[in-house]
């Protein structure tokens, strides 16, 4: 049992992981920023440390005012959400080395999926599927990397090792320009991210983005909770995510799952994790792991009836995964709309006053914030302010109550990208189903 837990993070997320705390009895103690002084579940947490000034930098990615926070409230885990230093093998590893739980993966899971060659060559070790492509870092031999990248086909994708979530990346049509495009990329690498190793990868053009959620225990039980198609996204940002995704048949869902499962137990994976996939022509590609709870997680929740976040403290405190892959059932559809303080136009932020927030309700209708009248919306961090998520029997069904839901909530004081998303859900295409990861970006252009 672990008596209680630092919530190392701000916002929803900060919110959702102190309600999974008191549920499983567990004490909270909340850390926040001097611009999150008035935060609700600051007033919720039985115990609460202010660790710095709104600036990230010098509060929810200090490392050193995070783990004092712990030792002075005598708490057991930290739990760091998404974002921030969820993903920081060498955080994982500081508050290991203090003595404190951290609700995620071991420190070394941490590197490995860090580095997208090594997490590529272990799930490509495990059984999983990869995109086709150079068998780790390319060298500096250019007569070599002509030859691999007519080996697999133009067009070709130059990755950086060190990136992900879309930073790092250029696409190549010729031969005539590879050489150049890797130099480029290596460049832009080792100034991003402080290290010029890049791979290269058959470019999919138009492919879905679907991803499988994992569950690992220490005991070596790992099951999936099928999958998320994430594709409606803009500049990598993520707008509106659902579950099951349209067209995936049961036996190709328990396939992939089966073998992100399987790579778990493999490499000795703790905890909840995201395998990302590229899909394309029916076939799954895996690109990159993401080793923390998502932001997306409650479509999943809505549609196995699990929570994720509950199993992500019991699996920290040692415990046995209580299901079995028996056990996972998907019933009906659930789809998240994000719900971001910006223009709907121009995407510019919008932070300030809520002056009026009304919530949307009723059956299948669930909203993760932590908003209310007259919270301000501070300038420092990212824009989400609230997660609508709804579920259904049908995808139909579930599209009809985001319509109403959306219609019903009003937040005023700020701009909201609800507009766009009532947009979405009367896109003919979003309708149909299996749009594309590109299909929102040039709706957004017409
Ligand atoms: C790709 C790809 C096409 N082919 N890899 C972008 C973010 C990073 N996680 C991987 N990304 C991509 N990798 C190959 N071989 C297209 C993208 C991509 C993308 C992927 C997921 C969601 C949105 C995206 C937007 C643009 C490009």
């Amino acid at each position: 049992m672990i008596e209680k837990v630092v919530i190392a993070n701000r916002g929803e997320i900060a919110l959702r992981i102190l309600r999974a705390c008191r549920v499983l009895g567990m004490r909270t103690v909340a850390l926040h920023s001097e611009a999150d002084r008035d935060a609700k579940y600051v007033r919720l947490s039985d115990e609460s440390v202010c660790i710095g000034p709104p600036s990230a930098i010098d509060s929810y990615l200090n490392v050193p005012a995070v783990i004092s926070a712990a030792e002075v409230t005598d708490a057991v885990a930290i739990h760091p959400g998404y974002g921030f230093l969820a993903e920081n093998a060498d955080f994982a590893e500081r508050v290991e080395r203090s003595g404190f739980i951290f609700v995620g993966p071991r420190p070394e899971t941490l590197r490995l999926m860090g580095d997208k060659i090594s997490a590529i060559q272990a799930m490509k070790k495990a059984g999983v599927p990869c995109v086709p492509g150079s068998d780790g870092a390319l060298g500096d031999n250019a007569k070599e990397n002509l030859r691999l990248a007519a080996e697999i086909g133009y067009p070709v994708l130059i990755k950086a090792a060190g990136g992900g979530g879309g930073k790092g990346m250029r696409v190549v049509h010729t031969e005539a320009a590879l050489t150049n495009a890797i130099s480029l990329t290596r460049t832009e690498a080792a100034a991003a991210f402080d290290n010029d190793t890049v791979y290269m990868e058959k470019y999919l053009d138009n492919p879905r983005h679907i991803e499988f959620q994992v569950l690992a225990d220490e005991h070596g039980h790992a099951i999936h909770l099928g999958e998320r198609d994430c594709s409606l996204q803009r500049r990598h940002q993520k707008v509106l995510e659902e579950s099951p995704a349209a067209g995936i048949d049961e036996k190709l869902r328990n396939k992939i799952g089966e073998r992100c499962a399987e790579a778990c137990r493999r490499i000795g994976y703790r905890g909840a994790g995201t395998f990302e996939f590229l899909y394309q022509d029916d076939q799954f590609y895996f690109i990159e792991m993401n080793a923390r709870i998502q932001v997306e997680h409650p479509v999943t929740e809505m549609v196995t009836g699990l929570d994720i976040v509950q199993e992500q403290l019991r699996i920290a405190a040692g415990e046995r995964l209580e299901y079995r892959q028996k056990d996972i059932s998907l019933r009906g559809h659930a789809i998240e709309c994000r719900i971001n303080a910006e223009d709907p136009e121009t995407f510019v932020p919008s932070p300030g006053r809520i002056t009026q927030y009304h919530q949307p309700g009723g059956p299948g209708v669930r909203v993760d914030s932590h908003i209310y009248n007259n919270y301000i919306v501070p300038p420092y961090y990212d824009s989400l302010v609230a997660k609508l998520i709804v579920h259904g029997d049908s995808r139909e069904m579930a599209m009809a109550r985001m319509r109403v839901a959306l219609s019903e909530m009003v937040i005023e004081g700020i701009k909201t990208n609800i507009p766009m998303h009532e947009s979405i859900l009367a896109d003919a295409s979003f309708q149909a189903g299996a749009v594309n990861i590109h299909y929102l970006e040039k709706k957004l252009n017409m």
